[in-house]
């Protein structure tokens, strides 16, 4: 199908909902990648969704990849998940006392991840890496923190930092409203770095209380680590002392239901969780040793509290999301259809000519706009984000939902078919070929 065969999709009522959206709410949206600021145009705003397909308020549909930014593993109102959520609100919404719900999930996620011998569950990823971070602290008595370029782990003061002077390697604020003070205790180093690593512990080791990575990265496009990172993140926290913090919120229950730290044979300290372990509801977690989780309030000291933590709704999505995925794993299916569609993008881009490079873990993919390896943030920040921004819309286009930026994992779900992998390569096909003929100037 060429574009101008396209119907081109009127987006009239997304533009008047985003203009309206705009004067009530910062840049109208309430999480900044929604916003289309890295691929420029409006955003569509959705009506509603079904399996892999995404309806937006114009009556246009899209394969959707990017599934809620992780969570929707099983596609849109699975049958379980929407009858357990009927179920639970039917005995009302939020109670602020213990429910069995939060045990059940607690320990469907223990059985799952095991380094996870206890685990206390917030309501967001991000809540989930801030109080990791405070135990690490808490649990040591130590200040400084190391985290790498590339990665996100939510919008915690303290990670929000960027590399400061080389020699320093110290933090500084990446966001207006982030102290000095806050970020002075971080450390940033470069993923898959190992002499960086290993070099900051030699000189520092005895001031860190934690190491925190994402074990397979998303938040600069899918970007694996190296054995050798895996094993001197494992070997050096453990003979410093420090505590080694596995952020799964995006790939805990997406790459295997035991986590990255399953397939890459790693055993953090802690680990925190979010996206699928509430099944599209608000739920983050973290979890780990007992030893460090019993210094968290109110068996230890470190405080950590919240109104709506382990709410019935949310846990009640969280636990049928979990049962399916043990009961009846995806795995095999998302590995099937992921590997297609990594090999169509793989024929579609080379025929271009275009410099790109693949990568994907399980059902996680990014097709990087970059003529190098990408294994840490120094490569992927030289990708052409404006090439991205055209494959982007080319794919809109096209009925398909890619993340909105190129810094970002595709996800795909247990509900996309064989035909809708083959429609999305050839999209592909048709767009990445318009980019490349677009790029002919450069
Ligand atoms: P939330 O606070 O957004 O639930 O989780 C923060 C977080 C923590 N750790 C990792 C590895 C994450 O990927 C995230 C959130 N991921 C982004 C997408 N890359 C969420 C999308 C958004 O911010 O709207």
């Amino acid at each position: 199908m060429t574009k101008d065969q396209l119907i081109s999709p009127s987006r009239d009522r997304s533009q008047a909902a985003f203009a309206r959206a705009q004067q009530l709410m910062p840049g109208g949206v309430n999480s900044p990648a929604r916003a289309f600021g890295a691929v420029g145009g409006t955003p569509i705003f959705i009506d509603r969704a079904e399996g892999a397909t995404l309806f937006d308020i114009d009556g246009n549909r899209y394969l959707d990849y990017i599934g809620s930014w992780g969570p929707m593993i099983l596609g849109h109102r699975h049958p379980a998940i929407v009858a357990a959520l009927e179920k639970a609100i039917a005995r009302g919404t939020s109670f602020g006392a213990p429910t069995e719900a939060e045990s059940e999930l607690a320990e469907r996620i223990i059985d799952a991840v095991t380094s996870v011998e206890k685990v206390r569950l917030v309501n967001s990823g991000t809540e989930a890496t801030m109080s990791a971070i405070r135990l690490a602290r808490g649990f040591t008595g130590r200040d400084k923190l190391i985290k790498f370029a590339g990665n996100y782990h939510g919008h915690v003061d303290s990670l929000l930092v960027s590399a400061g002077s080389a020699a320093a390697t110290l933090g500084v604020p990446s966001s207006p409203g982030v102290t000095q003070g806050t970020t002075q205790d971080t450390i940033i180093l470069e993923y898959n770095d190992v002499p960086a690593l290993e070099a900051t512990f030699a000189s520092r080791g005895a001031e860190i209380a934690g190491v925190i990575f994402e074990p397979v990265v998303g938040n600069m496009g899918v970007v694996r680590p190296s054995e050798e990172f895996c094993d001197a993140l494992q070997q050096i926290t453990s003979k410093h002392g420090a505590l080694l913090i596995c952020d799964e919120v995006m790939s805990g229950f997406r790459v295997a239901f035991g986590g990255a730290q399953s397939l890459l044979g790693i055993k953090p300290d802690l680990t925190t969780l979010g996206k699928i372990v509430g099944g599209g509801l608000p739920v983050g977690a973290y979890g780990g040793r007992a030893d460090v989780m019993d210094h968290i309030l109110p068996v230890g000291e470190v405080f950590q509290a919240g109104t709506l933590s382990g709410n019935p709704l949310a846990t009640a999505a969280g636990c049928a999301t979990l049962k399916i995925l043990q009961d009846d794993p995806p795995y095999e299916k998302l590995e099937a259809l992921s590997s297609q569609l990594e090999a169509g993008l793989q024929k579609a881009a080379e025929s271009t000519g275009l410099p790109f490079r693949l990568a994907r873990v399980g059902s996680m993919v990014t097709l990087f706009f970059n003529d190098s390896d990408v294994n840490d943030w120094n490569a992927a920040s030289q990708c052409n984000t404006a090439r991205y921004a055209r494959y982007f819309w080319g794919m809109m286009d096209r009925g398909i939902y890619l993340p909105c930026s190129q810094y970002e994992a595709l996800f795909v779900s247990a509900a996309h078919t064989e035909e809708d992998i083959e429609r999305t390569i050839d999209a592909a096909k048709e767009t990445l070929n318009e980019v490349a003929l677009g790029s002919a100037g450069g």
